[in-house]
């Protein structure tokens, strides 16, 4: 394949010496920065993630921020998740939704204070939309991108790597929690959290000055645990059921349709820019939603544009995203698929770029 052209606006990352130095065979562009996605073998780096610990340069989850007076008031306007019982120093994962009730971004809201709120986004150009809502409804409030870069360290060993260069209080932070620690003189907040379903962190890295030592810390505390760089694995996202922003689900996609109307609260999400238009489509309920699928056969090839699942000479749905999986020996895969055929254990087809191939609707993700 012909190489992508390096340049200023595909922004390289504060840790982009550490991860070309262990050897990165592979990148995305995500929010217009490099992301890596490989780097032994995504079959490899998949092993690895489940026995050991990874260090994962996930820099390209910016952060919205929010400062001021009506900081709280604006992320209730992006979201239907009701935030009113939201502590500083928790995270929650958010459905952004624009008038229609068409999903923006799916982030992780980060509650530092009253007044100020980090928005770690997935790959779309929220800063420009929660600029656009501050300004146009005259709001008291800072919105920018500061210099904060999400190192993630992941995999079953991550409490071990991390209590070493932080010390224990790490071991106590709860799921979707966060504290402050202390690097080189700087106050960290650090999560557990993650887009593994392996377990770990994401230290918010704030200074790009301090991303290299940060980096260089956890890689020599953490030799015996056999610590590699690593990156958001393919296999284990879908394995999980963690969804992709702009492979599964686009702003023509409610969060009902993409199994998040858990983190919906559409009557008491008071403000909610998209609220009237979620309430008149929930009333119905959504006609078609994420499931699980498994495709029966051979390893499929990269899904990089929607697979069409068919039925009875009909389109039924569409795969989003697909991979061959070595612990469940089957090709797991996350579809839209409509009503009439999204009951578990219903028989499909899936149009693969290798001709079609019988598939299975699933209930449940496969970890
Ligand atoms: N962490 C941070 N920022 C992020 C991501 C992250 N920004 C981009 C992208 N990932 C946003 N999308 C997601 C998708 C899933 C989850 C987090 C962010 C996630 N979901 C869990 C699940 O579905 O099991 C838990 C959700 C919950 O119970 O609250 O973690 O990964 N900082």
């Amino acid at each position: 394949m012909a190489q992508i052209a390096l340049s200023r606006r595909l922004r390289r990352t504060p840790f982009s010496d550490g991860v070309e130095a262990a050897g990165v065979k592979g990148y995305t562009v995500y929010n217009r920065m490099l992301l890596p996605t490989v780097f032994e073998s995504a079959e490899a780096d998949y092993h690895h993630l489940k026995s050991h610990v990874q260090v994962w340069d996930v820099s390209c989850e910016r952060q919205v921020e929010l400062r001021g007076p009506d900081a709280a008031r604006l992320m209730q306007m992006l979201t239907p998740r009701d935030l009113r019982g939201m502590l500083p120093g928790q995270c929650y994962y958010v459905p952004i939704v624009d008038e229609t009730g068409g999903m923006l971004n799916d982030p992780v809201a980060v509650k530092l204070s009253e007044d100020r709120w980090w928005i770690s986004i997935a790959d779309s150009d929220l800063l420009l939309w929660v600029k656009g809502i501050a300004n146009g409804y005259r709001l008291d409030v800072l919105v920018d991108e500061p210099d904060v870069s999400p190192l993630g360290v992941q995999g079953p060993k991550a409490d071990d790597l991390m209590a070493r260069v932080f010390g224990d209080r790490v071991r106590d932070i709860r799921f979707f929690k966060f504290d402050k620690f202390e690097f080189e003189g700087r106050e960290l907040a650090i999560a557990r959290s993650g887009y593994s379903k392996q377990g770990g962190f994401e230290i918010y890295v704030e200074g790009s000055e301090i991303g290299m030592p940060l980096w260089n810390a956890l890689f020599a505390a953490g030799e015996d645990l056999q610590v590699r760089a690593g990156c958001p694995n393919l296999i284990e996202r879908i394995e999980g059921g963690l969804l992709s922003y702009g492979n599964d689900m686009t702003d023509d996609n409610t969060p009902h349709e993409c199994g998040l109307g858990k983190f919906c609260n559409t009557h008491t999400a008071i403000g909610c820019i998209g609220r009237d238009a979620l309430l008149r489509v929930a009333k119905e309920g959504p006609v078609q939603q994420i499931r699980p699928i498994a495709i029966d056969g051979d390893p499929v090839p990269p899904c990089d544009r929607p697979w069409p699942i068919v039925a009875g000479g009909k389109k039924v749905g569409q795969v989003t995203s697909a991979s061959w999986s070595p612990d469940f020996s089957t090709n797991v895969a996350i579809g839209m698929v409509k009503l009439s055929h999204w009951e578990p254990g219903t028989r499909v087809e899936v149009e693969t770029p290798d001709g079609l191939r019988g598939a299975t609707v699933r209930d449940t993700f496969w970890i």
